[in-house]
């Protein structure tokens, strides 16, 4: 008699059980015949990458199902697809996650524990798909998650890269990158659609020419073409039987030219040709702001776009569709102004493809678009010379002087006689060089345009995007962040979701703000007891990790300060150093100095040409080296550079934190995610009033949030006036004892040289004003040392951050996206 899964009540099975429609017996079956019939090994024979592929394909069988029905949804006429396209999809580790959206979390559990295997062992050998640099991506990969959730019908579009975001090894200090391999061992998760492939071209010229009635036309001879075909994952939504796809890009080379090549009988030219093709989608930029000039990552952007909306196209044909309505059946979301080039690209599809005129097309194309900025920082802003461009993509080019003519036309019309308008509203610079201006192009091309936090929205319409505000106010919206409580609670933190589900039930995980319902037990000890001992059996696995990882031994009753993102001069790590360094001072000072037990651990990649980046990882694990070797600190302080922060290790990190650091110079960080998955799972936060920890701090009320330093108004009011570091410096002696130890080479083996530029920096420039903030920094840890000390209060803290951060999750942020700029509705997938 075979088993039968049931649903289950209980509160320890809620978060990881669930509905299923396989039995144990099932799946222990498909197991086995993976294991034999798609790895070819006797279950003997078989190694743990065998055993995690077999189980892999297994969960991957599960899936199938849901993926062609929902696939068959979306080739109905009557639907809107939204189309998110994003450079970046940084999606972290499928099999655990699919196991608790499918429920099966248990049952495979349970299978994998009778065949003799441990699941944790199975999840370790999963290679996380690296593609993406920090927050843009995983955004990317939160919202996938909830539209599947929400059984929106979507695609997700990208590039897969075949190297994705550097693996970083920490060597005397520094950090060493090491190219990423994650497919080396096969992708189980992916399927190749070798059928489905475009064609994009670059180069060459466009000639004018006149079709058969009469109408002047436009032609675009390439000088090459490269091949893109599609790669789709199956993206399995919460509970439901939506399973969306995100299809990614790989650049191959067009069989027409070897041929051509062979003919003429350059065998290596051929060949040539071919690793050219392929360089296109090789490697993922490791940056987290964009890299000016670089022609390969314009062809990046080019080639997936294009291949995107040439997909879009051909399935709204296959349709029947009249391309005329094109935007009542995809809505395509611009993740940031990497795609912006689509709108060029819609364009010319439309009218040079498909003979459409000009006027209907553009329309087709505002509606078509919704674009969002992630950045304030003016450098960060995209732009592409215009020789380079123009040389690259010529039809573009045009399309996009016409674009910008009828455009600059509209802006004199309203405000005539405005020149200076004009110029700065353009969508070429010409203010030197000439550029080529993204973000213009995509607030021009889009009938929405949104920032990622209340704050950045409104510097937007205030600073970056005024002029565009002031023209057409009604485009711009806010849509702050959220991330998705299934990786970011359900899997990273179970002992805290058995607590939650315990006391409220399990409907949480889909909607967050029922974890409100937690605050009437704020006052119970009993439960706030269980809180402590969840986060203390978090903190000790980690301590764990932590060991594993670097050797270093930490106190997992110590508090968690920790700080995790890629390293940025913005984001500060170096102030949390300093703070490190002044408590450091005081025991130097005072051995018997009675400082509160902390474990400061950091973690995050520096882009790899960023010097000064580099340079606070060598000075973290230099201050590391003294501070957790010193006789007079004995152990009260660690610090510690956890080695390669990813997708996959931040589940042991976020649920260990008591403390989280998002200190950002206010006005620059432009929502932050991190924030959210620290707060969600239990950590207050110190920080600035910077990106989404404004609102953060208004849903978990102030008396919860370590608040401190500058706002955005003082540090442009600051900024205008002059601001003198040198002053700040002059007048703390604490201040200057910290700096004083750094330069002296106390931390460097007598060498003043290592950190001086760090060092100048914060004296001459301190564009970011460290200094400034350092007082109130120091002031704020102080309270938090204070709020520690008494841990009933601290609990209580927690609590109610847990409880009051459902507005964080990604739902409903999606669910924003849907009714102010998609407008699209739901569709349930049944499975008959
Ligand atoms: C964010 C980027 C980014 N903003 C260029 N901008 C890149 C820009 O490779 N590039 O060229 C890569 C990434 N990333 C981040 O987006 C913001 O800094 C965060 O504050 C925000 O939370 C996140 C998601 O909105």
């Amino acid at each position: 008699m075979v088993k039968r899964f049931e649903a289950r009540q209980s509160a320890a099975d809620v978060c990881v059980g669930g509905r299923s429609d396989m039995s144990l017996e099932g799946l222990r079956r498909t197991f086995r015949e993976h294991v034999f019939y798609t790895q070819g090994r006797f279950p003997m024979g078989a190694s743990r990458n065998d055993l995690y592929m077999a189980l892999a394909y297994t969960v991957r069988d599960q899936l199938l199902h849901r993926w062609i029905r929902t696939v068959e949804q979306l080739g109905r006429e009557d639907i809107k697809i939204v189309s998110y396209l994003s450079a970046e999809f940084l999606l972290g580790p499928h099999l655990e996650n699919n196991l608790i959206n499918l429920g099966l979390y248990e049952d495979v559990r349970r299978t994998a524990e009778e065949e003799g295997l441990d699941i944790q062992v199975l999840f370790d050998q999963e290679e996380e798909p690296g593609l993406g640099n920090g927050g843009l991506g995983r955004l990317a990969a939160c919202y996938l998650d909830s539209l599947a959730t929400l059984e929106i019908p979507a695609m997700g579009y990208g590039i897969r890269y075949e190297f994705g975001i550097f693996d970083q090894e920490i060597r005397d200090g520094w950090q060493v990158e090491h190219t990423d391999q994650w497919l080396r061992l096969g992708n189980p998760w992916e399927i190749a659609r070798p059928e489905i492939t475009y064609h994009v071209n670059f180069g060459g010229r466009t000639e004018p020419y006149e079709d058969e009635q009469g109408r002047y036309r436009v032609r675009w001879i390439p000088y090459r073409t490269v091949k893109g075909v599609a790669y789709d994952t199956p993206i399995l939504g919460y509970r439901v039987n939506t399973c969306n796809l995100l299809r990614l890009w790989k650049a191959e080379a067009v069989e027409s030219f070897e041929f051509e090549a062979f003919n003429v009988g350059d065998y290596y030219g051929a060949v040539d040709q071919k690793i050219y093709s392929e360089n296109i989608t090789k490697v993922l930029y490791p940056n987290d702001e964009p890299i000016q000039g670089k022609q390969l990552r314009l062809e990046q952007q080019y080639f997936f776009v294009s291949c995107s909306l040439q997909d879009m196209v051909r399935i709204y044909k296959l349709l029947g569709g009249d391309l005329s309505r094109f935007s009542s059946h995809f809505a395509i979301q611009l993740n940031d102004t990497h795609p912006a080039i689509g709108v060029a690209e819609l364009m010319r599809l439309l009218v040079d493809e498909n003979g459409m005129d000009w006027e209907p097309a553009w329309e087709v194309t505002c509606n078509t678009f919704g674009y969002t900025n992630h950045t304030l920082l003016p450098e960060a802003l995209e732009k592409w010379p215009v020789d380079l461009f123009a040389g690259l993509f010529p039809r573009h080019m045009e399309i996009i002087y016409e674009i910008n003519r009828r455009f600059l036309d509209e802006v004199r019309n309203r405000f005539p006689g405005d020149e200076d308008r004009v110029a700065r509203m353009s969508l070429i610079d010409e203010s030197g060089e000439r550029y080529v201006r993204m973000a213009h192009l995509a607030c021009v091309g889009s009938h929405a345009v949104n920032g990622v936090a209340e704050l950045h929205t409104r510097l937007l319409k205030e600073e970056v995007l005024r002029d565009f505000y002031e023209m057409m106010p009604e485009k711009f919206n806010n849509k702050t962040n959220g991330v998705t409580p299934r990786r970011f609670v359900v899997l990273s933190n179970p002992g805290l979701s058995r607590l939650i589900t315990g006391k409220i039930g399990e409907t949480w995980v889909s909607r967050p703000e029922e974890l409100r319902r937690l605050e009437k037990f704020v006052d119970d000890p009993a439960f706030r007891e269980e809180w402590r001992r969840v986060k203390l059996e978090n903190k000790k696995n980690l301590a764990r990790l932590i060991r594993e990882r670097t050797g270093i031994e930490v106190d997992p009753s110590s508090m968690f300060d920790i700080q995790v993102k890629r390293l940025h001069e913005y984001k500060r790590q170096h102030l949390n150093v300093l703070h490190i360094i002044a408590l450091y001072n005081r025991i130097k000072q005072d051995p018997a100095y009675d400082v509160c037990p902390r474990t400061f651990i950091f973690g995050g990649k520096a882009a790899p040409g960023y010097f000064m980046a580099k340079r606070i990882i060598k000075l973290i694990n230099s201050v590391a080296d003294v501070v957790n070797h010193d006789s007079d600190v004995n152990g009260r302080l660690k610090v510690v550079f956890f080695p390669d922060f990813n997708v996959k290790n931040a589940k042991f990190i976020y649920p260990a934190a008591d403390l989280s650091e998002q200190i950002s110079t206010a006005g620059k960080e432009a929502s932050g995610t991190g924030n959210m998955k620290f707060s969600m799972n239990g950590a207050l936060t110190i920080g600035t009033l910077d990106g989404a920890n404004v609102e953060i701090r208004e849903e978990v009320g102030a008396e919860n949030f370590f608040l401190f330093g500058l706002t955005a108004e003082d540090v442009t009011s600051l900024q205008k006036n002059g601001y003198q570091p040198m002053e700040y410096y002059r007048s703390n002696p604490e201040l200057q004892a910290v700096i004083e130890r750094i330069s002296s080479g106390y931390f460097s083996n007598g060498d003043q040289e290592l950190f001086s530029p760090l060092v100048d920096s914060l004296l001459f420039h301190d564009t970011f004003m460290l200094l400034a903030d350092f007082g109130a920094y120091m002031d704020a840890q102080r309270q938090v040392e204070e709020a520690y000390r008494d841990q009933e209060r601290w609990t209580r803290m927690s609590i109610l951050n847990v409880a009051r951060m459902g507005k964080f999750s990604s739902d409903r942020a999606i669910r924003e996206y849907c009714k102010d700029i998609w407008k699209v509705e739901p569709v349930p997938v049944t499975l008959e």
